[in-house]
C-alpha cells in the first residue's frame, strides 16, 4: 500500500467544496488515514513548496496557501499516488479533462483548489511536513475485500 498527502487549498475550502472532494476520494475505494484543517503557517508552506523558491510565482504561491484554512489529508491504498495524480488532473484547471478534479471544479492555475503528491518521495516529505506520526491511523475498511482482488 502506497501513502499519499492531498491538501484541499484555501480556495476549495472557502467554495465549499471540502465534501465532494473527499466523496471522491473514499468513493473511489481509496482509505483515509490522516485528516485535519488548519490555517498553515508560513514556515511550513515554505518547507512544503521549497522546489518552487526563487521562481516568480512562490511569493503569490505562499500567500495564497497560508490566506484561510486547507485540509490536510494522508490517503493509502495501491498505487495511491498516481491515483489521485490522475483524480486531480493537471496543474493549469484549463489543461485538466473534464471528470478530473481540477477539470470539473477549477478554472486558473493559481486557484486549483487541491494539491496531491507526485511521487514517492514527495508524498513521504510533505506527509512529514504535516502530521507527525501518531496523527496517522490504521485500520481496515470492512469492503476492502470488495475493493482489493
Ligand atoms: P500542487 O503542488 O499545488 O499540487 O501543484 P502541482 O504539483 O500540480 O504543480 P506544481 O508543484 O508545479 O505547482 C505548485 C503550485 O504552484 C502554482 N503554480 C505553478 C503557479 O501559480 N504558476 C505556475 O507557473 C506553476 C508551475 C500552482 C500549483
Amino acid at each position: 500500500m502506497q501513502r499519499t498527502y492531498i491538501m484541499v487549498k484555501p480556495d476549495g475550502v472557502q467554495r465549499g467544496l471540502i465534501g465532494k472532494i473527499i466523496t471522491r476520494i473514499e468513493e473511489r475505494g481509496l482509505k483515509l488515514v490522516a485528516l485535519k484543517m488548519y490555517i498553515i503557517p508560513e514556515d511550513v508552506a515554505r518547507a512544503h513548496y521549497g522546489e518552487h523558491e526563487g521562481k516568480p510565482f512562490f511569493k503569490s504561491l505562499l500567500d495564497f496557501i497560508t490566506s484561510g484554512p486547507s485540509v490536510s489529508m494522508v490517503v493509502e491504498g495501491k498505487e495511491a499516488i498516481k491515483i489521485m495524480r490522475s483524480t486531480v488532473g493537471s496543474t493549469n484547471p484549463q489543461d485538466a479533462s473534464p471528470g478530473t478534479l481540477r477539470g470539473d471544479f477549477s478554472l486558473d492555475m493559481g486557484r486549483n483548489i487541491i494539491h496531491a503528491s507526485d511521487s514517492i518521495e514527495s508524498a513521504n516529505r510533505e506527509i512529514g511536513i504535516h502530521f507527525s506520526e501518531s496523527e496517522i491511523v490504521s485500520f481496515t475498511r470492512i469492503d476492502e475485500q470488495w475493493i482489493y482482488e
